[in-house]
């Protein structure tokens, strides 16, 4: 620790031991320029060039945690965040960890909305989300509450829906299940404690500039191209761009080369147009950080 701070002037960050989400946690860490020393002490770590110390915890404890201010701010699951209900605001979406929350009944049956649940029993690890809903729909049923395997309840007739998590779907097809009705979309999310002081409000502050610069880098890309000086003004109309495109000429006369950024989907959008209008040589780079 540098000698001059104090456990003041250091933010306190919870992110998950091992799982689903302990690596991307890290990974945004490093993409941040934050160094954590991952030390043989496993609990928390210290960054050696930011004043961030990192405690190592199960995710469903990190609500709980920030809420008590053991922690300041965590990286979680929105789905573990409203479920546990916690008294903690979102500050930031960190764009991993996508998944969705939801039910799934066996691959043979319907399911005609919240009324298909009348009466059923339902196995979940969200018993707090899935209330929610019931009430919000005014349909009654048991909750079979279930810490993990949720998909194998109704095979082994302990439930006849289930409410899940799902990403890729696998799980569920595997199991002879479908999905029928998502109740929660989420991603990983940085929490904060309500009453941090000025000084970790200001830390959170330059760490979340940087999240942000390194989100907006990932959903853009670098885009160059050569066109010729004729098609420059239509080229010009279709790009996106953070200002306008940067236009060089070339050695080759009448030619010049176009370099800007845009998002994938708004490159996969245009690249027929550019290249109709003459563009050729087309570049796209990844982009490490970007501060619009
Ligand atoms: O030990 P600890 O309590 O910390 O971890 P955990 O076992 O409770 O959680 P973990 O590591 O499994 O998940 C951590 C977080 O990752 C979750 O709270 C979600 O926010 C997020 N996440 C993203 C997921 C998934 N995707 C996911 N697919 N969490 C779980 N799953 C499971 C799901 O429960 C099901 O069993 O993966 C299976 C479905 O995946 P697909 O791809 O087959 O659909
Ligand atoms: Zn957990």
């Amino acid at each position: 620790m540098n000698p001059t701070t104090t456990t003041e002037s250091i933010l306190k960050l919870a992110i998950q031991k091992s799982g689903r989400l302990h690596d991307d946690s890290m990974k945004l860490l490093k993409e941040c320029g934050i160094d954590i020393s991952n030390g043989i002490n496993k609990l928390k770590s210290e960054a050696t060039n930011f004043p961030l110390e990192v405690y190592f915890l199960r995710d469903d404890d990190i609500p709980q945690y920030v809420e008590d201010g053991v922690a300041d701010i965590g990286f979680v699951g929105e789905n573990v965040v409203y479920e546990k209900a916690k008294t903690v605001a979102i500050a930031d979406k960190l764009g991993f960890g996508k998944c969705r929350l939801s039910f799934a009944v066996r691959k043979n049956e319907t399911f005609d909305g919240p009324a298909t649940l009348q009466g059923k029993r339902i196995a979940t690890s969200y018993p707090v989300l899935v209330q929610k809903y019931l009430d919000e729909n005014k349909v009654q049923a048991e909750i079979q509450e279930i810490s993990g395997s949720v998909e194998i309840a109704p095979g082994i007739g302990l439930a006849d829906i289930i409410c899940d998590l799902v990403s890729s779907g696998s799980t569920l097809f595997m199991n002879g299940l479908k999905e029928a009705e998502v109740i929660l979309q989420s991603q990983a999310v940085l929490i904060k404690n309500s009453g941090i002081s000025n000084v970790k409000q200001a830390i959170l502050e330059s760490l979340i500039f940087r999240i942000q610069a390194v989100k907006q880098a990932k959903s853009s890309k670098y885009v160059l191209m050569n066109a010729p000086n004729e098609k420059l003004e239509a080229i010009e109309k279709l790009l996106p761009g953070m200002k306008s495109p940067t236009v060089l000429p070339l050695a080759a006369e009448g030619w010049s080369s176009i370099h800007t950024v845009m998002t994938e989907t708004q490159f996969w959008n245009i690249i027929q147009n550019l290249k109709e209008l003459g563009a050729e040589g087309i570049l796209v780079l990844l982009i490490e950080k970007m501060v619009p």
